[in-house]
């Protein structure tokens, strides 16, 4: 029995080497994603994003167990691009999650972002289908929403809760518009802190502004993760949201865009790096680059002129 078949046997260590490889960008990754990938499309895939310390990964934890309760099995991805631990450790989450790993229906894994800028939503989106493969029902993948890395992280999500906190800086403006747009359900966690109402208010006029005749309002939801409250009403409002995609049709068109952007960014990729090598072996790709320096080609022309050699 290779890895795929352990795997689909329910091997949990398999699971954990198959992710490893993924993240590894893996020779052997592309042959095992081809197998996978037919058993994938199944999960309910949930983004949590927001600012550090705002209680994703408590609130996750929370809505993991909600979920057990209701026999659902969970994977998490932990993406935190402030992690320092090379090869993916957070250490606060991981000390934080380590009671659900004692739950064998929760896979947690977390992911490191260094050396991986452009690359780290595909390997995301790569490791939910693989933990979608091996059959969890719900995923969730947590990300420090603050910049377009984590936004894209988020589109592999088909529900996307941005926790925001009261205090975090007075100014509403700080929210980046970006964050506004992403979010299908929004949680003003640390409900139990001063300015709570505050910032509902604001929120409520901020997406207002901003959403047109939307046929899905987003929500506001009040938590306090550490505590539990506001959980129950939050799962309500995740399941009201899956409804409404699956109702609406809006499932199958925010999927088939991402199997469209996720098919153009591997192509990208590789025929990027064909020319590159192509460039590379042909020796003349520092003598275009010295002459882009001498400012006798712009960029423009100079990547032209390799375009149409390579694709003759
Ligand atoms: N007062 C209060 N503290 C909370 C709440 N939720 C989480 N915390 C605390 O906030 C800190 C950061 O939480 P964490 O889940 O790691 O945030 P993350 O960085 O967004 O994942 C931890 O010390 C939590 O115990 C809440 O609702 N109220
Ligand atoms: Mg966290």
């Amino acid at each position: 029995m290779d890895i795929v078949d352990e795997m689909l046997n329910g091997s949990k260590r398999a699971l954990a080497r198959a992710i490893t490889m993924v993240e590894n960008e893996c020779h052997d990754a592309a042959g095992m994603m081809r197998r996978l990938y037919p058993r994938t499309g199944r999960a309910q895939v949930i983004g949590i994003t927001g600012p550090p310390g705002a209680g994703k990964s408590t609130l996750t934890d929370k809505l993991a167990k909600r979920l057990r309760q209701q026999g659902k099995t969970i994977g998490i991805i932990a993406v935190d691009p402030t992690s320092p631990f090379s090869g993916g450790a957070i250490l606060g989450d991981r000390i934080r999650m380590n009671e659900l790993i004692l739950d064998e229906e929760i896979f947690i894994r977390s992911m490191g972002t260094r050396g991986s800028l452009g690359g780290l939503s595909r390997k995301t989106a790569d490791v939910a289908a693989v933990l979608d493969a091996f059959g969890k029902d719900v995923i969730f993948i947590e990300t420090v929403g603050v910049g377009q890395s984590e936004v894209d992280i988020v589109k592999a999500a088909d529900t996307t809760v941005v926790v925001l906190v009261p205090g975090l800086g007075d100014d509403i403006q700080a929210i980046k518009a970006g964050i506004l747009e992403i979010g299908d359900i929004f949680v003003i966690n640390k409900a139990d802190r001063e300015g709570a109402e505050r910032l509902n208010s604001e929120l409520e006029m901020m997406l207002v502004l901003n959403q047109g005749n939307l046929a899905w309002q987003p929500p506001i939801k009040k938590t306090v993760a550490s505590s539990g409250n506001g959980i129950e009403e939050l799962v309500d409002a995740i399941d009201s949201h899956v409804k409404y995609l699956t109702k609406s049709g809006e499932l199958h068109r925010r999927r088939s865009l991402r199997a469209k952007n996720e098919l153009l960014a591997l192509m990208e990729a590789s025929v990027g790096r064909y020319i590159v090598n192509r460039i590379n072996q042909s020796g003349r790709f520092e003598s275009m680059i010295a002459s882009m320096e001498r400012r006798e080609k712009d960029p423009y022309t100079v990547a032209n002129i390799i375009l149409s050699e390579c694709l003759k």
